[in-house]
């Protein structure tokens, strides 16, 4: 059975060394690439190459390699202003991860904006990123926590939303695409309610943009934050997007080597955009290695990377409501989400469903995704979870089949109706 888009998946396969790995006598099928994405050889030979042949620090000599190690690292900034369609190559800023962007907001603009009384706007399907530090914030400056309201099937409600973000909204804090849910929420509808409200909105694109096509123009968006090891990247780089003035106007959040323009004994000046923002030496070799996943990305057509994974998702959705006693969270139709299934089969807890699928080869997340409120209000422990990527084939998604039904053997539970 083949893809039936124009998406030649055997091929990309070829590119992640990984996926021939032999897990219990079975060929590994990953299914968690939303918790992180395998690398693709390229990726994984920029930082061989970094280290092997230009491997200095950035910013500072004047030698061969710290310029070419400088270049490299600035030219990302470049590619990823390109890819999501932001103004300056200034607005890009290197992070470690999604959560340290968020944190830089929080510390950074959050303490300088967000007053008592003031409310920030959340949904109740935000990863603990994307809620702790809010939380931390308006304890501190006495503001409070609004939640939007859900629909039966994992949506924002949007009539709600109208009312619920409102003068008093400082900050509207929202994830482009769920972890749990999959949902794909209408970022640039809230967007617009916030601006409405002289408010701001901050994106979460964790999941969001190793999916979809993305431009922060576009998603009228004031802030966005998303980590490289989810769209093929290394670990260890995020990126904090946020328009120039805001960044301009908010004060450093870590202070020392590299974010200043001089330092005094009893003062400094700051650094201009982006490396106020970056303090300290910066992770050079993964920031290039995420140009090259970027890259690859863009080569494929994020167009592509969409069809296919709609695809995938569909028919994992349609496979698995076949499963007696499954519920499957989150919107159905399979253009209104990405590539993510959460779901429980009842009677069985999802750490044990995930353990035997392991037994056979299927990696899969069980858990509550750092979603604990979601999982509260859905009256479950956590669940099962299946994330699809580029690499991923309708095959896998069988094999995902056949090892849940083998599931139903050790437990005695799964039956296909
Ligand atoms: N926001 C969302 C929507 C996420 O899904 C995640 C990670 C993060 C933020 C945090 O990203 P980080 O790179 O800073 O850690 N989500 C998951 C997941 O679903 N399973 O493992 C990590």
């Amino acid at each position: 059975m083949s893809s039936s888009i124009d998406f030649d998946v055997e091929k990309i396969r070829k590119d992640f060394p990984i996926l021939d790995r032999v897990i219990e006598g079975k060929r590994l099928v990953y299914l968690d690439s939303a918790a992180t994405s395998q690398k693709p050889s390229q990726v994984i030979k920029a930082i061989t190459n970094y280290y092997e042949q230009y491997n200095a620090n950035v910013h500072r000599g004047i030698h061969t390699l710290s310029e070419e190690a400088t270049a490299a690292y600035e030219a990302v900034r470049e590619t990823v202003r390109e890819f999501i369609d932001a103004r300056e190559t200034c607005e890009i800023i290197f992070t470690r991860n999604t959560t340290e962007a968020i944190n830089l907001v929080a510390y950074s603009w959050g303490k300088q904006n967000v007053l008592p009384g003031d409310e920030i706007v959340l949904s109740p399907m935000e990863h603990h990123s994307n809620l702790v530090p809010w939380q931390q914030l308006a304890a501190e400056r006495e503001a409070k926590l609004v939640y939007l309201d859900l629909t039966e099937d994992g949506q924002i409600n949007m009539e709600t939303a109208a009312q619920l973000i409102g003068p008093k909204t400082r900050l509207v804090a929202i994830t482009q695409m769920s972890n749990v849910f999959g949902t794909i929420n209408p970022v640039k509808e809230l967007a617009q309610l916030a601006h409405k409200n002289n408010a701001v909105i901050l994106v979460d694109g964790a999941q969001g943009i190793p999916h979809l096509k993305t431009s922060v123009a576009d998603l009228e968006c004031d802030f966005y934050a998303f980590s490289l090891h989810k769209m093929l990247g290394p670990t260890g780089v995020g990126i904090l997007w946020g328009k120039k003035a805001l960044l301009e106007a908010m004060p450093p959040f870590m202070f020392g080597g590299d974010m200043i323009s001089s330092v005094h004994r009893d003062k400094t000046r700051f650094n201009e955009l982006p490396w106020k923002f970056e303090a300290g030496t910066p992770n050079v070799a993964d920031v290039i290695a995420s140009g090259v996943a970027v890259d690859y990305l863009k080569n494929i057509g994020m167009d592509k990377v969409r069809a296919h994974e709609i695809e995938i998702t569909r028919y994992a959705m349609q496979k698995l409501s076949e499963i007696k006693d499954i519920v499957i969270y989150g919107p159905l139709d399979a253009t209104k989400r990405g590539g993510v299934v959460s779901f429980n089969i009842n009677g069985l807890h999802p750490h044990d469903l995930g353990q035997i699928l392991s037994d056979n080869g299927v990696a899969i997340r069980a858990g509550h995704h750092c979603c604990q409120p979601l999982m509260k209000d859905l009256k479950v422990m956590g669940t099962a979870r299946a994330s699809f990527y580029i690499y991923n084939t309708l095959e896998e998604v069988d094999m995902l089949l056949a090892a849940l039904k083998e599931a139903e053997k050790v437990m005695g539970h799964v039956a296909c109706r």
